[in-house]
């Protein structure tokens, strides 16, 4: 189901989409058809469906209220605005906790000098990310995108006016979703997406257009965890002397052996022990 206004759904099969409704046994047994859900479905008079059954989901997202997400797409751009990483980071953490795949996408290309895109996404290219460096406006990068798309269901994340409504409607020609200005004086965007839809992209491809995060919170992770969603840490973490090395102060952490001889983004680095700190925080208010 990829689309839902009120009580009227939008299934695709196969290509072709089918106005449904629910019958009457899902709502008396508080089942909710939601965006992203695998349906079963009949055809009824006047060319509608009923909607069925729901199959089990693989996962549900709650921003945006979207289920069976197979990836996450992080924007970010270089300039206007000028990516926070500490919130790339978060959302990377974010997605991954919820077991989606991840794919970085810088935006904005046209306004970066050469070389500024390896500063960017280098460190997240090293860690094993992958990656597109795109320009919605130009139109630059956007066969990355297509191929990175096709065959799954993939939510864009990342801060407001990074581009990602411009990102789509430049991937989905048909689309015409409503896109911001940033603001001139504070460089940022306005949240300007409010509905959640799933648009066909590439073969097989739909995208859900999220509204922009400003900032995400603190992941409900443990602190022994947080490492594992570093995936150049956690490459390491097995050579580290104690089991469970948080990666700070530890002897005989393989981490900081690297971090010595420059083998890993010290950026990154700091950004995990902020967030190491935040986790041990919230986790000891319990
Ligand atoms: N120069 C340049 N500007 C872009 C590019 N992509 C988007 N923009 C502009 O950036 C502004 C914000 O773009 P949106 O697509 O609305 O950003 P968004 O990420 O969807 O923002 P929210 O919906 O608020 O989260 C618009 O003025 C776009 O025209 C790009 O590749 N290059
Ligand atoms: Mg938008
Ligand atoms: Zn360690």
């Amino acid at each position: 189901m990829i689309r839902a206004e009120s009580n009227l759904y939008t299934v695709m099969d196969a290509g072709e989409t089918l106005r449904c409704r629910p019958r009457g046994r899902l709502r008396r047994l508080g089942q909710k058809v939601l965006v992203g859900d695998e349906v079963r479905f009949t055809v009824t008079a006047h060319g509608e469906g009923a909607i069925e059954e729901v199959l089990p989901r693989r996962n549900q997202l709650t921003r945006p209220p979207v289920t069976n997400v197979d990836q996450a797409v992080v924007v970010l751009s270089g300039r206007e605005p000028e990516a926070s990483l500490l919130t790339v980071d978060r959302l990377l953490v974010q997605a991954l906790h919820e077991g989606l795949e991840v794919l970085l996408c810088l935006n904005k290309i046209d306004l970066l000098a050469r070389g500024e895109e390896e500063r960017w996404l280098g460190p997240y290219r090293a860690a094993g990310f992958p990656s597109c460096a795109t320009s919605a406006t130009t139109g630059a990068g956007l066969e990355c995108m297509q191929a990175a798309l096709r065959g799954r269901v993939s939510v864009f994340a990342g801060e407001s006016g990074v581009g990602k409504s411009t990102l789509l409607n430049a991937l989905v020609p048909a689309l015409s979703l409503r896109t911001g200005r940033v603001s001139p004086k504070t460089g940022r965007g306005r949240h300007t997406t409010r509905h959640v839809e799933l648009v066909p992209v590439a073969p097989d491809g739909l995208v859900a257009d999220t509204p922009g995060l400003h900032a995400v919170g603190t992941p409900d992770i443990a602190p022994a965890e947080l490492g594992s969603f570093w995936p150049e840490l956690a490459a390491l973490a097995a050579g580290c002397r104690f089991r469970g090395c948080l990666h700070r102060e530890e002897p005989g952490c393989r981490v900081k052996e690297a971090l010595a001889v420059g083998a890993l983004d010290r950026g990154r680095y700091q950004r995990y022990l902020t967030l190491l700190q935040e986790v041990e925080q919230a986790y000891r208010r319990y």
